[in-house]
């Protein structure tokens, strides 16, 4: 039994904003690691572009669950196909719903799981999550890999920001009045983990899209 991380308090870093610090043990994030490069071999990586300037993001994606997101010259959407296989997205691993059941405060499943993977020179800028059409769902956010140095603000753009390094096994809970923060993330740190093979970090997103059930 790890006393540490079973005493380890979930924090709330701003109000609706929740962190629970090494959410998974080692032997968990092994195996959810497994369940997301298995999910990429049946719903590849794709590089998400900007809407209208089709500018890449540096950060690949995929998703499991009935709705993917997904971001094209066309602009943002949830969609329940692949865009490049045309398949249904994969199931959400288990491990990813047991730590929605937990932690989430939300009667329904996630209805989407976007997965973003970063290579060490990857970053996300500055953004709310508004492309939902329930905001009483919280965003739950699965952390795996490399560290992060993750920024959250307020409601507006140049609302001040405060800085977190996320951890590999971390879990944060967007609600509340942080479910529309701005938030993004700077800098991953090579090397800080050992538990993707060819370093980087693994990022898992459970939202609620539409307010129904899946
Ligand atoms: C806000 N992903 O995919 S997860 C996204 O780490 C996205 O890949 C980021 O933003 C990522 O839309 C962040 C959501 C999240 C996690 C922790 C937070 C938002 C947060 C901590 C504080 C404030
Ligand atoms: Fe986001």
């Amino acid at each position: 039994m790890d006393l540490f991380s079973t005493l380890e308090p979930v924090a709330e870093l701003a109000p609706g904003l929740r962190l629970a610090r090494g959410y998974f043990e080692p032997q968990e994030q092994e195996r959810l690691a497994a369940d997301i490069a298995a999910l990429a071999v049946r719903a590849p990586w794709f590089t998400p572009r900007m809407p209208r300037t089709g500018k890449a993001f540096s950060v690949k994606m995929t998703n499991c669950g009935t709705l993917g997101w997904v971001s094209d010259v066309d602009g943002y959407r949830y969609q329940p196909l692949h865009p490049a296989t045309g398949e249904r997205w994969p199931q959400i691993p288990d491990l990813a719903l047991r730590a929605w059941r937990e932690l989430a405060a939300y009667p329904h499943p996630p209805q989407a799981c976007l997965v973003n993977f970063y290579d060490v020179s990857a970053r996300m800028g500055m953004h709310q999550d508004s492309d939902e059409g329930d905001f009483s769902a919280p965003v739950v956010s699965i952390s795996l890999g490399d560290d992060a140095l993750f920024r959250y603000g307020g409601l507006r753009r140049n609302d001040p920001t405060k800085s977190v390094k996320l951890h590999s096994g971390d879990v944060a809970v967007l609600g509340g009045q942080s479910r529309l923060a701005f938030h993004g993330v700077d800098r991953i740190f090579a090397g800080s983990s050992a538990l993707l093979p060819g370093g980087g970090r693994f990022n898992l997103t459970l939202r609620g899209v539409t307010g129904r059930k899946p």
